[in-house]
């Protein structure tokens, strides 16, 4: 394939037909604050390791669509540079880090097209993009990828600081369908619920497998989307957050601060705001995202 690298153990199980996770690379160089990045990034690959599967963190590098990084490059990503140097890349962006050489982190939307092209079928994130409050029309490509693109995205829903109710219409007007994992609600990200009901209800990696075959096999090119909510002991109630991002997203507006830039700005803030608790429930769920989309990978390939 012209202009994609692969990293040798990700070719080698996607030939034998093992179980491959696909991760993304914004939350690295935009997502998150030195160092807990680099150590996130590496702690999702072991996880997904120890559950019986093969990690594939995908970024552009110098122009190279990069399927799986060695720790070099991850370390790279994760530098704090890395946030003005590297190129947040949408679908949009992903002919013009390539065309032109350079660096870019994929978004979920760019990383599950990548994923799709490579042929793994799972990928695992913190939260999908979705509709900007006070924005309707500041619509992630993040649901339109969704839309067309046949991955399976392990999420905590959709990050609480956008209009999750606007969010979720817009799922189903892209056809996809929204399985809650141990859950009948939407997660919040931060909270494990958000009042918005989910399509079905599974409860184990198997399900997950028979409702991906089930897609396979009807010819939907659609993506599914799988909430988790975050684990118990991490969650941050809704009203203890909802202040902080209210505070966060009008600064943002106040700053003139708009399109790719708002989620990282809204992000640091919220992280600054809540000293550091809205980082350590964001580290949590992931872990644990990248854990459940192991497990349906696995399904998937037994
Ligand atoms: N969720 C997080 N941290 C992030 C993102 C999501 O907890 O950094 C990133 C993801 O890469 C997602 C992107 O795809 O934000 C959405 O940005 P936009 O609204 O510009 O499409
Ligand atoms: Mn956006």
């Amino acid at each position: 394939m012209d202009h994609f690298t692969f990293k040798p153990e990700v070719q080698e199980a996607l030939e034998a037909g093992r179980p491959v996770v696909a991760l993304e690379s914004t939350l690295i160089s935009h997502g998150l604050p030195y160092p807990t990045n680099l150590g996130l990034a590496q702690g999702m690959e072991d996880i997904i390791r120890e559950a019986g599967a093969i990690p594939a963190t995908i970024a552009v590098l110098k122009g190279r669509v990069h399927v799986g990084l060695t720790a070099m490059e991850l370390e790279r990503l994760a530098q704090p540079h890395s946030r003005q140097e590297v190129r947040k890349a949408s679908r949009r962006d992903l002919p013009i880090v390539v065309g032109l050489g350079l660096d870019g982190a994929t978004t979920v939307a760019a990383t599950i097209f990548i994923a799709h092209r490579a042929g793994i079928e799972v990928f695992a994130t913190g939260g999908i993009g979705g509709v900007h409050r006070g924005h309707p029309f500041d619509i992630s490509a993040d649901l339109t990828e969704l839309g067309r693109t046949p991955v399976t995205v392990v999420c905590a829903g959709a990050k609480a600081i956008l209009d999750l109710p606007r969010t979720r219409e817009v799922l189903e007007t892209q056809g996809v369908p929204v399985i809650g994992y141990g859950t009948d609600e939407m997660p919040a990200f931060y909270s494990r619920s958000s009042g918005l009901p989910v399509d079905v209800r599974v409860d184990g990696p198997e399900e997950v497998a028979t409702i991906i075959r089930a897609q396979r096999a009807l010819g939907l090119k659609t993506g599914l989307l799988v909430v988790v909510p975050i684990p118990e002991e991490d969650a941050i109630p809704a009203g203890e957050i909802e202040a902080a991002i209210v505070q966060a997203t009008q600064e943002a507006e106040e700053q003139g601060i708009t399109g790719a830039a708002i989620t990282p700005f809204v992000l640091t803030r919220l992280n600054e705001l809540t000293e550091g608790r809205s980082t350590r429930a964001n580290v949590a769920l992931l872990r644990n995202n990248a854990r459940v989309a192991a497990e349906i990978a696995a399904a998937l390939a037994a």
